[in-house]
């Protein structure tokens, strides 16, 4: 199975941060078949003073989507991440949002597929329009190409 995850990280030392995420996602989930640039965005749906760095990267896995939720939990924790807020948008050394797994969707309350958001979100649509334009939204049927260009409109 295809994971598409979705690193975002705007406290400390933002470019280790992704790089140790990176190790970390390499060995505990799967091996990469692409990872996009690191782009550097402004935060979106709160205020701060602190710019994200934001990437994306495709894994290929054979663990099942909560399974690699369990993983990419437990990573956020190793990093440092402290205990999140519910409904509030904070800073945060790392966050790393499962987008994607293949064609799957999943509404349970833990863990939905694909993200809830993720078609409206710059920071996560730029980078996978780098590495996989043509990914198809399961539910939409909208490929990461036509929906980048909606958000331009
Ligand atoms: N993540 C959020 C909320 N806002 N803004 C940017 N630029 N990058 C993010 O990764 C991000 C955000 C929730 O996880
Ligand atoms: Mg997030
Ligand atoms: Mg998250």
């Amino acid at each position: 199975m295809t994971a598409c995850l979705a690193l975002g990280t705007n406290l400390g030392d933002r470019r280790f941060n992704l790089h140790e995420a990176l190790l970390l996602i390499a060995g505990n989930i799967g091996s990469f078949s692409a990872i996009s640039s690191v782009y550097e965005t402004e935060p979106w749906g709160f205020a701060s003073a602190n710019k994200f760095l934001n990437q994306v990267a495709l894994v290929e896995t054979e663990l099942s989507p909560m399974e690699i939720l369990v993983q990419t939990q437990a990573i956020e924790q190793a990093l440092g991440r402290t205990e999140k807020t519910h409904h509030i948008y904070q800073d945060r050394l790392i966050d790393i949002d499962l987008i994607l797994c293949d064609q799957w969707i999943i509404n349970t309350e833990k863990l939905q597929l694909p993200h809830p958001l993720f078609h409206k979100r710059r920071f996560v649509l730029e980078p996978l329009n780098e590495i996989a334009p043509d990914l198809v939204h399961p539910v939409l049927g909208k490929t990461v190409a036509q929906q980048l260009w909606k958000n331009y409109l």
